[in-house]
């Protein structure tokens, strides 16, 4: 056998080993070293926002941000897990809310617990509530007490408020990334493109992140293999060579939420949805965007997120 035969043999095999077999536990995509690892960004102007979507990604400025390093990947299972065995951090989720501090919840919404997707049955007529308040739900049984994340160490740990994330990044002396840092990473060098990977829409040939393909809320074809997350890092870096800037789960930023980009809305941000909320930025849609409800698979999509609330499609990515 050639060199050269042999050589694109071990390849091959090593794709098919690498690739995200459904047969084998655990799931993993990329190595550890890769998900452990972090990219110096040089910083630069770029225009933020984009006119083509969304009223909240609306007007477009351009504005220079200045180089940080930020994670390849989503802050993993495994990840958070060495943080809380080291510092014994309690999430939100699994500590429930004090009457005191939040009067105004009802006491059932109080219980440790946070909210996961529920895909309704489109063969009731009753609207669907695909957001349910699960008691027990938690970063360690994302979807409920009878779930687990055994065997899910490299996927994006979920469930976890503003604060969970930001005790984190804390503890291994890192932060959040503003909303324009994860926007001007999440281009990955191309300006005022539609998506991460340039202009073709994300369901046209081969999958090239983990969103929602078919018909949200009630049918989910999985052309890209995951119905939920997946392991991080499965499909194509972008230009910068970071994993997941374009779905799997939402992911955190430091920047209070507005409706548009006209002006600030102070300190703890403003969402006409839930007025009267501390609501955070979210970045980058999750496997639950689909073209048909949630276009929010592109580098300027932007989601309001009230800081006290978990959920089973959000997680975080740290920067220095
Ligand atoms: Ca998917
Ligand atoms: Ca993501």
């Amino acid at each position: 056998m050639s060199s050269l035969i042999r050589f694109t043999l071990v390849i091959i095999i090593t794709i098919f080993t690498v690739a995200c077999s459904k047969n084998s536990e655990p799931l993993v995509c990329l190595p550890d070293i890769e998900i452990n690892a972090t990219r110096h960004i040089k910083g630069g102007k770029f225009s933020f926002g984009d006119d083509r979507y969304y009223a909240n990604e609306k007007p477009i400025q351009k504005i220079e941000v200045k180089d940080f390093n930020i994670d390849l990947t989503e802050v993993t299972n495994r990840q958070y897990q060495a943080f809380v065995e080291a510092t014994g951090y309690v999430t939100a989720a699994e500590r429930g809310l004090s009457e005191k501090e939040f009067p105004d919840i009802p006491a059932e919404f109080r219980v440790p617990g946070s909210m996961v997707f529920v895909s309704p049955d489109s063969s009731k007529n009753s609207s669907p509530a695909w957001w349910q308040f699960v008691p027990g739900a938690n970063w360690r049984h994302p979807l409920g007490p009878s779930s687990s994340i055994k065997g899910k160490e490299t996927f994006p740990v979920v469930q976890v408020t503003y604060k969970d994330a930001i005790a984190y990044a804390n503890w291994i002396g890192r932060r959040l990334p503003t909303e324009a840092e994860w926007e001007f990473a999440s281009r990955g060098g191309l300006e005022g493109a539609s998506y991460s990977w340039g202009e073709e829409p994300p369901h046209q040939g081969k999958s090239k992140a983990n969103t929602w393909q078919g018909h949200f809320p009630f049918t989910n074809i999985n052309e890209d293999g995951f119905i939920g997350s997946s392991p991080v890092g499965c499909f194509p870096a972008n230009g910068y060579g970071l994993f997941d800037m374009t779905g799997n789960v939402w992911e955190w930023t430091n920047s209070a939420y507005g409706p548009d980009h006209m002006r600030g809305y102070g300190a703890k941000g403003y969402d006409p949805q839930q007025p009267g909320v501390e609501v955070k930025t979210l970045k980058g849609g999750s496997f639950l965007c689909s073209d048909n409800y949630c276009q929010r698979f592109r580098p300027a999509s932007r989601q309001a997120q009230d800081v006290t609330l978990a959920s089973s499609h959000i997680g975080f990515r740290t920067v220095k």
